[in-house]
C-alpha cells in the first residue's frame, strides 16, 4: 500500500502506557496496546525519539542514536515490538534527530576534550571582539543560540534549541556519513518510515553571520544545500527501500515543500509545515491569547491544498502532535460541542490530499488539561516561556492562561485508558499530571459509548476503500465563506464535497446543482441530511458528497 492509503499515528511513548509501574510510558506498554491500535485501523506508528537521552528536551536531545533509552525499555524489547506490529501489519517510523545531538553525546564529549575532528561535527566559533555572542540569532527556546563552548573564554557553540542540544555541522562530509549510518541500522531492524526532526534547518553556511530578523531564521531556514544533503541521505540510506519519509519543516515555504516532496526529486515523501497552527498567534507570537483565525487558517488550508496539488508535492496532514495544544479545545468547542467539533475536525484532515497523522488521543478527543498549577508543566519550551512572560510583567494568572492554551505539555498528557487510578496509564502517578476530565474521556468510555473513535475508524476505513481520497485532486469550494471550510476532490469520473463548519452557529452554503443527487458518504450527526440547493450545517457539523 503507498504512503498516500496509509493513516499513521503518532506514540509519545513517555505518555502512552506505562507496563513496569515507574509512571512512564514505554516500549512493552505499546505493545500491550496494539490490539487497540490494530482494531482502530491504523497503518503506520511514529514514534517520537526513545533513544538514549538525559531528557531534557523529553528525547530530542539524543546521546546515543543506537541505543533505546532504559526509562523505555530495552532492544530486546524494541525487537519484541517491531515483530509484533508487522504481525498486525502495522510498520515502524523512528523520528531522526539530525539536525542537533545532545551535549552528553560522546561526539560532543570528544569534542569538549579538544578532538579536533569531533569539533568539526559541531559549529563552534569566536565571540566578536567586543564579546558579544558570534551572530545574534535567537533559540527557539528563549535566549541566544550560542553557549560558551566548555571552559572556553572565547568560543561557543549553536544550539538553535536548548544549550544542551548542540547543532551539528552538515557541511562536514564525516556528519553526513554518521547521520545515514543511524538511519541504515533502523532500516537493518525492520524500520520502514522516518520522520526527520527540524530537518530544513541543517543547511548553515560555513561563514554564520547575524540576521536582519534579529533571531536568525532567514540565515539557516530552508537553505538550498538541505536539498543537496536530503538526496544523498535518500541515496545512500532509506531510498534503498520502500520506505516512507516525512520533513518536519519549521517556518518553511510552500516553494520549498514542493522541492523536498516531490517525486522526481528523491528528497522525502511529504513534509510537515505548521502555518495553518500559527493563526491563533498574535503578531506571530506563539505565548498569546486570542482567538484564532478561520479566515485565515481556510485561506492557508486552501493554498497549500491546491498548491501542493498542482506541484506534485505531498503534505502530512495534522492538527495535533506533542508540541501542539489539542486541536478539540484550539479550534473547535471542548465541552458543549466535543463530539461534533472534534468529528469535523478529523473530517477536514482526512478526507483532504494527503497523508493524515492521528496523535495519540485525538481519536477519543482529548482535550487539553487545564492545569491550574505551574508545576504541573513539564516542557523546557514552557517554563522558559513562564519566565519570559513574568519578567514582561505577566501575572501568575495570565501566564496560566496562556500555558493552558499553547503549552507544548497539553499533547503531552498521560493516555487515559479507563476511569481507574491514573486512568490506567500508570499504577504509580504519571510523570506529568492527567488532564482534568479522564474519568469521563478515556479509551475505555470511547471505545464503548463514544461517537469520534468509531468515526476514526470509518475516516482510516474510507481512504483505504476510496482511490478518491488517496489519488483525488483538491480544490477550495465556497472559498471566502466565513464560518464553513470546504472543498472538492476529483478523480476519473468521480466528485468528492467536503464540508465542514468550524463555528457554533448555524451556516448557510449554497449546493451547486451538481451535487444535489450525490450520495452522503459520512456525516458526523446522527440525523440524516437533505441535500439542497441552500444547505443549512449546524454548529460543528461536518458531511461529504460523493457523486459517481
Ligand atoms: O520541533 C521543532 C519546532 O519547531 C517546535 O519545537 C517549535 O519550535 C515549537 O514547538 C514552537 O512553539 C521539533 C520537535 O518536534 C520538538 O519536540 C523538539 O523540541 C524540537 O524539534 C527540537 O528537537
Amino acid at each position: 500500500m503507498d504512503f498516500r492509503k496509509k493513516t499513521i499515528y503518532q506514540i509519545y511513548p513517555k505518555s502512552f502506557k506505562d507496563s513496569n509501574g515507574d509512571g512512564v510510558g514505554d516500549l512493552q506498554g505499546v505493545i500491550q496496546k496494539l490490539p487497540y491500535l490494530a482494531d482502530l485501523g491504523i497503518d503506520m506508528i511514529w514514534f517520537n525519539p526513545f533513544f538514549s537521552s538525559p531528557q531534557r528536551d523529553n528525547g530530542y536531545d539524543i546521546s546515543d542514536y543506537y541505543s533505546i533509552d532504559p526509562l523505555y525499555g530495552t532492544m530486546a524489547d524494541f525487537d519484541q515490538l517491531i515483530a509484533e506490529m508487522s504481525a498486525y501489519g502495522i510498520e515502524m517510523m523512528l523520528d531522526m534527530v539530525f539536525n542537533h545531538t545532545s551535549t552528553e553525546h560522546v561526539w560532543f564529549q570528544k569534542a569538549l576534550q579538544g578532538d579536533k575532528r569531533y569539533q568539526d561535527y559541531y559549529l563552534i566559533r569566536p565571540k566578536k571582539e567586543d564579546g558579544a555572542p558570534p551572530t545574534n540569532w535567537q533559540s527557539k527556546f528563549g535566549g541566544s543560540a550560542w553557549s560558551p563552548f566548555g571552559e572556553s573564554d572565547t568560543d561557543c557553540y549553536l544550539h538553535l534549541f536548548d544549550p544542551t542540544q548542540a547543532d551539528l555541522n552538515w557541511r562536514n562530509p564525516d556528519v553526513r556519513q554518521e547521520m545515514s549510518r543511524v538511519v541504515n541500522f533502523w532500516i537493518d531492524k525492520g524500520v520502514k518510515g522516518f520522520r526527520f526532526d527540524v530537518i530544513n534547518l541543517i543547511g548553515k553556511d560555513d561563514v554564520l553571520l547575524d540576521a536582519d530578523d534579529g533571531i536568525g531564521k532567514a540565515r539557516y531556514t530552508d537553505r538550498p544545500i538541505v536539498h543537496d544533503y536530503l538526496q544523498e541521505l535518500n541515496r545512500s540510506s532509506f531510498g534503498r527501500i520502500n520506505s516512507v519519509t516525512v520533513g518536519e519543516m519549521s517556518a518553511t515555504t510552500i516553494e520549498n515543500c514542493l522541492l523536498y516532496s516531490h517525486p522526481e526529486r528523491n528528497e522525502l515523501d511529504m513534509t510537515f509545515n505548521f502555518h495553518h497552527l500559527k493563526v491563533d498567534y498574535e503578531d506571530g507570537e506563539k505565548w498569546s491569547d486570542i482567538p484564532f483565525r478561520f479566515d485565515e487558517l481556510s485561506g492557508l488550508l486552501h493554498e497549500w491544498g491546491e498548491k501542493m496539488a498542482d506541484g506534485n508535492g505531498w503534505n502530512a496532514l495534522f492538527w495535533n502532535n506533542h508540541d501542539q495544544p489539542r486541536a478539540v479545545s484550539r479550534f473547535g468547542n471542548d465541552t458543549t460541542y466535543r463530539n461534533e467539533s472534534a468529528t469535523m475536525l478529523a473530517t477536514a484532515i482526512h478526507l483532504s490530499r494527503g497523508t493524515p497523522f492521528i496523535f495519540q488521543g485525538e481519536e477519543i478527543g482529548l482535550t487539553n488539561p487545564y492545569y491550574s498549577d505551574l508545576h504541573s508543566y513539564r516542557d523546557v519550551e514552557s517554563i522558559n516561556a513562564c519566565h519570559m512572560l513574568t519578567e514582561k510583567g505577566y501575572s501568575t494568572k495570565d501566564c496560566m492562561q496562556i500555558l493552558q492554551k499553547k503549552s507544548r505539555d497539553n499533547g503531552r498528557i498521560p493516555m487515559p485508558w479507563n476511569d481507574g487510578p491514573n486512568g490506567g496509564f500508570s499504577t504509580s502517578e504519571p510523570w506529568i499530571p492527567l488532564g482534568k476530565n479522564w474519568q469521563t474521556i478515556n479509551v475505555q468510555s470511547e471505545t464503548e459509548h463514544g461517537v469520534i473513535h468509531p468515526y476514526y475508524k470509518q475516516l482510516i476505513a474510507l481512504r483505504k476503500e476510496l482511490d478518491i481520497i488517496a489519488y483525488g485532486d483538491y480544490h477550495a469550494y465556497a472559498r471566502k465563506h466565513e464560518g464553513i471550510y470546504a472543498f472538492t476532490r476529483t478523480y476519473g469520473e468521480e466528485k468528492l464535497l467536503v464540508l465542514t463548519n468550524f463555528t457554533d452557529k448555524k451556516q448557510r452554503v449554497a449546493l451547486q446543482p451538481e451535487w444535489l443527487n450525490g450520495s452522503i458518504l459520512i456525516h458526523n450527526y446522527p440525523d440524516s441530511h437533505t441535500l439542497s440547493a441552500d444547505m443549512i450545517l449546524q454548529p460543528y457539523e461536518a458531511l461529504a458528497i460523493l457523486v459517481k
